[in-house]
């Protein structure tokens, strides 16, 4: 968490009126609380956060936000709250640097210490959106079937002290069922975070959770709870000192909690709200009847060829995905990947031009001004493989269809759970499995028993693609490519066009 900066005037509500010219506008009425958001992690705070401000300033409503850190982390909330739960967006593109003050989140909690406060939130009608940003991992689903993994600590804990709920099954439920009980309006569950179907995925882990439960609450959630799915886009960096410094720089005040950010922002969500909802799309948000193809277009494209980079980069030692791209033989080798193995699985509408999209997210990573670290997009690969990459192998096998580039991301993801760079530089994983795969990538001795080793992850890897000879043979020869280091491997498989 940030470096204290030396003492100086900071954010505040106080001050706002000297920082017009950094605020979407100047008309602002503070609105109650509308909108409870748990995980409230940079990607909010640049994302749905600055919309939902754009949202009431073209039609005026109180959808306040109330942000919740589930993570128990109180220097989060305190230096948001002590700044009014203000905080300066700080977007970095080729043209130079945007610093914007965003006002809509109006409270900041921090679970379990502020737990009386949040049920009373949740309880509160004019609370009538609950969203998330809690990645993959938070939503503590089973990989085999989708429901709730009860086999999960977290999980476990939630069932049998459901009114002391630590994860987001649990929360939501205990949640819902005060709804029910006090005969309330239910508020509408918004995912927003990179999953396939979020939404679809989220109602599966709460109603596969309050079934253990209480089947009739499970029965109720299912017929009156509204959890519209989205695709969500920005690439949003940790934040650094420079970041401060920025701010510091552009409001003269200090903000020990910027957001850096690039430019760029899409939100394609489903317009399903039986509560109501800001008016996003006067933000630019698209309100669609279905996300899918937004969303499987985002998680196969870009997020697929950000873990791509992310793990031949920290084996190459490329720092940042910008540095990642600046390397001509890894650019092309993403390019193809996306054109000739990712591009050919997705059905988007006619409207949707692919290779521009595709040109569009090469131009994004190459933003000089970003320094969005290989290492952070490295985190969690046991959950980001399998929609990002694995979902797409599956289809192209299906299809008789080549994914080599594929499989040496897969092989990329296998070797980096080694922990040492090809120079011999020793990393951390931060992964919920990290114990038990970095021990099975640490143990093998050769890239035959690397791959099975991995392939065998059942928690990682469907039956189905675990025992495909055609994948086995793939990833065979990425892994025996990669021994001789990723720079060599790129180079050979950007000779395979
Ligand atoms: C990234 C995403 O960290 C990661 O895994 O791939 O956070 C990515 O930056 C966003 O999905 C971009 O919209």
């Amino acid at each position: 968490m940030p470096s204290k900066m030396p003492e100086r005037s900071m954010l505040s509500r106080t001050s706002l009126n000297a920082l017009e010219g950094h605020c979407l506008s100047r008309e602002w009425h503070e609105p109650a609380i509308g909108i409870v958001h748990l995980g409230i992690g940079n990607f909010h705070r640049a994302h749905e956060a600055l919309y939902t401000e754009e949202a009431m300033l073209a039609e005026p409503g109180d959808w306040g936000i109330c942000g919740v850190t589930l993570q128990g982390d109180v220097t989060k909330r305190d230096a948001l709250m002590a700044q009014d739960g203000l905080y300066s967006v700080v977007e970095r593109g080729p043209d130079g640097v945007r610093v914007t003050v965003v006002r809509a989140l109006r409270e900041v909690l921090a679970m379990p210490f502020d737990r009386a406060r949040l049920v009373e939130l949740f309880a509160d009608e004019r609370v009538r959106i609950v969203s998330l940003t809690v990645t993959e991992k938070g939503y503590c689903r089973d990989p085999r079937t989708g429901d709730a993994d009860f086999a999960h600590a977290g999980v476990a804990h939630d069932l049998a002290h459901p009114d002391e709920p630590s994860t987001v099954p649990g929360i939501l439920c205990a949640a819902l069922r005060a709804r029910r009980d006090a005969d309330a309006t239910p508020f509408t569950v918004l995912s927003c975070d990179n999953l396939s179907h979020n939404g679809d995925a989220l109602r599966q882990a709460v109603c596969s959770f309050a079934r253990r439960l209480d089947p009739a609450l499970a029965t109720w959630i299912e017929t009156r709870v509204a959890f519209p799915s989205t695709m969500v886009d920005r690439i949003v960096p940790a934040t650094t000192d420079a970041d401060r410094e920025a701010a510091q720089a552009a409001l003269g005040v200090g903000d020990e909690v910027p957001v850096p950010c690039e430019p760029f922002r899409q939100w394609v969500i489903e317009d399903r709200f039986p509560a109501g909802r800001p008016a996003w799309e006067t933000a630019g948000a698209q309100l669609v009847d279905d996300v899918a193809p937004f969303e499987i277009a985002k998680l196969r494209m870009l997020n697929a060829t950000h873990s791509t980079l992310a793990y031949l980069s920290m084996l190459a030692g490329f720092d940042t995905i910008s540095d990642a791209v600046g390397h001509p033989p890894l650019k092309s080798l993403i390019h193809a990947m996306m054109t000739r193995e990712i591009a050919p699985t997705l059905a988007v509408p006619a409207s949707f031009d692919l290779a521009a999209y595709r040109d569009a997210l090469l131009d994004r990573y190459a933003n000089p001004a970003l320094k969005h670290r290989c290492s952070q997009i490295a985190m969690d690969g046991s959950q980001k493989m399998p929609p990002r990459i694995l979902s797409t192998i599956q289809v192209r096998l299906d299809a008789g269809q080549p994914f080599e580039r594929l499989a040496l991301a897969v092989a990329a993801w296998f070797t980096f759970l080694r922990g040492r760079a090809d120079d011999g530089t020793r990393y951390a994983i931060s992964d919920p499995l990290a114990e038990r795969l970095t021990k099975a990538a640490e143990d093998a001795t050769t890239p035959a028993g690397l791959v099975d080793a991995l392939v065998g992850a059942s928690d990682v890897f469907p039956a189905s693609l675990a025992r495909n000879p055609v994948l086995r043979e793939a990833l065979l020869r990425a892994a025996t490519r990669l021994a001789n280091g990723a720079l060599t491997a790129i180079d050979e498989y950007v000779r395979l066009d």
